[in-house]
């Protein structure tokens, strides 16, 4: 059976490619979704792709990865980063493989950006590398899915 690999996204990210280019760039969410389903096809992994601006329905998919029996999780919290421990129970909870990921390098912005409760839950973190990130995470998860952590 095709792994499946949750790609869940924050609050805000369904802006993308319409505001703030000079930060998040000018690809649209949907160029994303297409960015993760191009790079899971050759690596024989289905992708279920979300965004919401409801920390409840965040928790809600992830649980939903757990009961679907999926391989791992790719995130990008967005702003529930800095403040979601609802977000980092739920990970932690399910215990399989997840790698958060931030367009922007979180480091060299904002210092409220800079502490993620995420990365406690996660099992790797890329940011900076603009969408191309989701990719890298994609790639990497196809590996990692199906272990435990
Ligand atoms: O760099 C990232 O991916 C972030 O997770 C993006 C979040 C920000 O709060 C994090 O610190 C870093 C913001 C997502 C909002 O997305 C927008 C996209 C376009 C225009 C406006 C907001």
């Amino acid at each position: 059976m095709a792994t499946t690999i949750y790609v869940l996204n924050g609050p805000n990210l369904n802006l993308l490619g319409t505001r703030e280019p000079e930060k998040y760039g000018t690809a649209t969410l949907a160029d994303v979704e297409k960015l993760c389903r191009d790079t899971a096809k050759p690596l024989g992994c289905d992708i279920v792709f979300r965004q919401s601006n409801a920390e409840g329905e965040i928790v809600t998919w992830i649980h939903e990865a757990l009961a679907k029996s999926a391989g791992g999780i790719v995130i990008n919290p967005a702003g529930y980063t800095t403040t979601s421990i609802a977000i980092l129970d739920a990970l932690l909870a399910v215990r399989m493989p997840v790698i958060e990921v931030h367009i922007t390098n979180i480091h060299r912005r904002e210092e409220f950006r800079h502490h993620s409760y995420i990365s406690k839950g996660a099992t790797g973190v890329i940011a900076g590398l603009g969408i191309e990130g989701y990719a890298l995470a994609i790639t990497r998860m196809a590996g990692l899915a199906g272990a435990k952590r």
